[in-house]
């Protein structure tokens, strides 16, 4: 993949202009059918091929695993492929209910690069579109990281609670744009995303999921003490409308939707208690000049550095 691109594509004005009101964006048929066909093939071939053996939820199946064996495959799975289950993929005991491959939520958080299929999102030559709306968004010189594949399994699909992204990847100032794609339909039923329309411009980044401090293993939620917004006189409380918080609006998308996500919009998703899954996969972006990533965040940079997708 070429690290050094001249912009593309990009979204078009009435596009922007949507996504600086709204905070998020649609644009439907982001994907062709092949592309969401090879992506939806990788998922699976991961989901059926992965080792229960040395996974840390079967020690606890076993009754031997300590959080801190949870915490540290989670904390070093930014530079690699790696597998979270559902919550309620377990019995009380410790048993998992499910075949492996309908237990897992989440695959994360190295597919940008490890896996040909979802790197070759991000190869220019494949993907001119997402590149330019990176840039659109606002966010040059972009590095995608913390990239991963959400399933919502049917009957045990776990809600994600209302948040804002940049509290997970926080730079000073804010500067994260979540793409968010589809790779089957999303729907009420199963757990479609919902977003407070507007909230990116009122809402600041009041808390920050990071690393636990003091040699302790695992994460935490600590006050945000620094910018709670990104630059610009369109953010502050004090743009928040007469309406006050508003009300969550659905997200039902077809496959192949993207959905672009500012850092600091309030959105969610419901459980997914359906016979249907919801497959989807999601990267983050973020400004790589003139901001600064912090050392505490819970993902911290591979070795060789965040994938660097454009220089304007
Ligand atoms: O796909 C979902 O259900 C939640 C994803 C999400 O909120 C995110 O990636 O920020």
């Amino acid at each position: 993949m070429s690290t050094e691109q001249p912009l593309t594509g990009g979204l078009t004005p009435s596009q922007l202009a949507d996504f600086e009101r709204d905070g998020y964006l649609v644009i439907p048929n982001a994907l062709p059918p092949t592309t969401v066909e090879a992506l939806l093939a990788e998922t699976h071939k991961l989901l059926d091929n992965f080792s229960l053996s040395d996974h840390p939820m079967t020690r606890f199946s076993t009754g031997e695993k300590s959080d801190h064996v949870g915490d540290d495959y989670f904390l070093t799975s930014g530079d690699k492929i790696r597998f979270f289950f559902e919550e309620d993929a377990f019995s009380p005991s410790g048993e998992l209910l499910k075949p492996k491959a309908r237990a897992i939520n989440k695959i994360g958080h190295y597919l940008h690069a490890l896996s040909p299929p979802f790197a070759a999102l991000l190869d220019p030559a494949s993907n001119p579109d997402l590149l330019g709306a990176g840039s659109s968004t606002g966010s040059v010189a972009t590095r995608p990281q913390g990239s991963m594949v959400i399933c919502k399994q049917p009957e045990i699909g776990g809600a994600v609670p209302p948040h804002q992204d940049s509290t997970f990847l926080y730079t000073d100032p804010p500067s994260a744009v979540g793409f968010w794609y589809a790779l089957e339909d999303a729907t009420a039923e199963n757990g479609c995303l919902s977003f407070l329309p507007g909230s990116h411009r009122w809402a600041p980044v009041r808390q920050r999921f990071v690393r636990a401090a003091d040699g302790r293993s695992g994460t935490e939620f600590m006050d945000n003490t620094g910018p709670q917004f990104p630059v610009g006189e369109e953010y502050g409380e004090d743009k928040k409308d007469e309406n006050g918080d508003g009300e969550y609006v659905m997200g039902e998308v077809k496959a192949g939707s993207l959905i672009l996500i500012h850092g600091n919009l309030l959105h969610k998703s419901e459980r997914n208690t359906s016979q249907k899954g919801r497959i989807i996969y999601t990267f983050h972006v973020i400004e790589g000049e003139g901001t600064t990533y912090d050392a505490r965040n819970w993902l911290q940079p591979p070795a060789e550095g965040f994938t660097k997708l454009i220089r304007a």
